[in-house]
């Protein structure tokens, strides 16, 4: 670590290139919990509301770990500041200063209880990733260990879901207005999803309860974006040298970002707009063309790249074979029937996120694409596919990132690499029980539920699954050039 540390008393030596917050963060006060303040959250909604504080001081955030103590530990001697890095033809450097308070649930667990039990406490937003949500299909998964736990002991949760609950719990015995929950994560209807598992979740707790909360709480949709790799020693060298002091966990993003909020808050919200959100109530339409247009060609690069052996993103889209299939994808068999906000123009979008995915500044890692495949397939991938076979249209090129995805899991589970995804046991025992012929190693994945249970009965979904695995042959970088050609058409 350099010469001392970030922090409130270091702040003003840190060189006047560094943009930082615009406001007397001593002036601000927490009315925001947030639970999952990893890389992502950090650089965007974080960054928004730090856009925000200087008019609206009481948007300040207490972060909350679930998992793990690493972000506390690193974020609070440095009094929750941190350094986000805007890469471009020349990096930018901000800090932020919106993150007052970090807490880690695994062993602050009263102090989190008592923060979502603060009246100035007004909005929690969540970015947990798919996983978070302990969700089978559109259900809260009652068998979840975290779901069994908390609703045994409901008064010490460990999952967003029981924490969620156990502070609105707390405030309607106190008497107190509830908090509005909104979902930051990558998934269709994600505020509906959330309302959904919490009053099932409540349901099993106490009626009354899960009446109130049916009444009484928001839980508005939004959709997020912007392209963050994963915070690397490289970004930590770049940025304590220009700052002049240390930083332990500095983030970095693209220029480019994106937030989209259904406007439904019933206790009051910030200006999001005025940091550059937009507020919508087509949130369906946003957040189906960014799962579909950005995310399922991401998760198809992750692949495909990882199985020819890329590394990046833009290293990927260098590969004329690769980058012309996704494009293709894009173009030709995600755009079409994509029921897309009015007005949105596909084309201009597809061209925008392809530059982006070229993006020569960005080294975006295909193996932190590749984590929770058997989250983000479904959401990302498996809705284009069932309105292609609705409405009657190919469904080859689509299927070719699901069988290289299956691939994937074969190759990393035989050399032993460990698989990233919370269903990586099952996935590992299933690959090692295939032996490469397409119909057995297909339908041994197939039985897996929580990820194929809603599109399996499909006869043509899958014959086109199989037939993809088989295009890809021993998942070597030329038997995956070859499918490439073919490419599904
Ligand atoms: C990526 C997303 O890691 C992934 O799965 O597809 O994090 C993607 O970078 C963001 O959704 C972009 O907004």
């Amino acid at each position: 670590m350099g010469a001392g540390r970030l922090s409130d008393a270091t702040l003003a030596a840190v060189p006047a290139s560094v943009a930082r917050p615009r406001y007397d963060r001593a002036a601000t006060r927490v009315g925001i919990v947030h639970f999952g303040p990893g890389a992502f959250h950090r650089a965007h909604q974080a960054a928004y509301l730090d856009d925000l504080l200087a008019d609206e001081p009481d948007w300040a955030i207490c972060a909350v770990s679930l998992h793990s103590t690493e972000v506390r530990d690193a974020l609070r001697p440095q009094d929750g500041l941190y350094t986000l890095a805007l890469l471009g033809e020349a990096t930018r450097l901000r800090v932020i200063g919106s993150i007052r308070e970090i807490l880690a649930a695994r062993d602050e667990r009263d102090a989190v209880l008592a923060r979502l039990a603060d009246p100035a406490v007004r909005i929690v937003t969540l970015t947990i990733t798919e996983k978070g949500y302990c969700l089978a299909g559109d259900d809260l998964d009652f068998a979840h260990p975290e779901i069994v736990h908390d609703l045994a002991m409901p008064d010490a949760p460990c999952s967003a879901i029981g924490f969620v609950v156990a502070g609105l719990s707390a405030r309607r015995r106190a008497g107190l207005a509830a908090y509005t929950v909104l979902s930051c994560d990558n998934l269709a209807d994600n505020g509906g999803k959330l309302r959904r598992a919490v009053l099932q979740y409540a349901r099993r707790l106490d009626a009354g309860l899960a009446g109130w909360i049916e009444c009484e709480v928001a839980f508005p949709r939004s959709m997020v974006d912007s392209i963050t790799p994963a915070t690397d020693d490289a970004l930590r060298g770049r940025v304590s040298a220009q700052l002049g002091c240390g930083d332990a966990w500095p983030v970095q993003r693209e220029a480019y970002a994106q937030w989209v909020i259904e406007d439904d808050f019933r206790n009051g919200r910030p200006a999001f707009e005025k940091a550059g959100a937009t507020i919508s109530d087509d949130i369906a339409g946003y957040d189906r063309a960014k799962l579909r247009l950005l995310n399922g060609p991401h998760s198809a690069l992750a692949y495909l790249g990882s199985l020819l052996r890329i590394e990046t993103v833009a290293e990927a889209m260098r590969e004329p074979r690769l980058a012309g299939f996704i494009e293709r994808l894009m173009r030709e068999h995600v755009a079409p029937g994509l029921a897309a906000p009015a007005g949105f123009d596909a084309t201009a979008y597809i061209d925008a996120i392809l530059e982006r995915f070229r993006n020569p500044a960005i080294a975006h890692k295909l193996t932190q694409i590749a984590w929770d495949g058997s989250q983000k397939l479904p959401v990302r991938i498996f809705g284009t596919i069932a309105d292609a076979l609705a409405a009657g249209r190919g469904i080859d090129a689509l299927c070719l990132p699901v069988a290289a995805w299956l691939h994937f899991v074969r190759r990393q589970a035989n050399a032993g690499v460990a698989l990233v995804d919370p269903l990586g046991d099952v996935l590992v025992s299933i690959a090692t029980s295939c032996n490469g012929n397409a119909r057995y190693d297909v339908d041994a994945f197939l039985k897996l539920d929580a990820v194929f249970a809603g599109i399996r009965g499909e006869a043509r979904f899958v014959a086109a699954l199989r037939n993809a695995y088989a295009r890809l042959g021993d998942a070597t970088p030329q038997s995956v050039m070859k499918a490439l050609a073919w490419g599904g058409t």
